[in-house]
């Protein structure tokens, strides 16, 4: 009985620390470079993404959409900080859409368009 309780006890407490970590784990986008309905100068555009919790860099997509409609792969840089994703891109004038697809820790997939223009 007396290590029946003790069990208890541990599992309630290890629920108690993984808790706030899974219900937070979630990766929403905080902020963007560009900002959502930006203009920006190109042809040299920065991109970063910046979420409330980490992101895996190496599962998560950044793709651009053209005004036609045209998508391509963006190729992210190499992980400088754990809660953000950073590419950057060579784009002629015109209107864009930056969608993303971000893998937080928690195995959790969350996704998002960002539209901007560059002149
Ligand atoms: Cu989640």
């Amino acid at each position: 009985m007396q290590m029946k309780r003790i069990s208890v006890a541990v599992l309630v407490g290890c629920a108690a620390m993984l808790l706030p970590r899974i219900a937070f784990a979630h990766a929403h986008l905080l902020s963007s470079t560009p900002a959502a309905s930006a203009t920006v100068h190109g042809p040299d555009v920065a991109i970063e993404l910046r979420f409330n919790s980490r992101v895996d860099g190496r599962h998560s997509v950044l793709t651009l959409v053209t005004a036609d409609g045209h998508t391509a792969a963006v190729f992210l840089d190499n992980q400088s900080a754990e809660n953000n994703l950073k590419a950057h891109a060579a784009l002629k004038p015109g209107s864009y859409t930056l969608r993303w697809q971000a893998l937080s820790t928690d195995g959790h997939i969350t996704r998002g368009e960002i539209p901007f223009t560059v002149r």
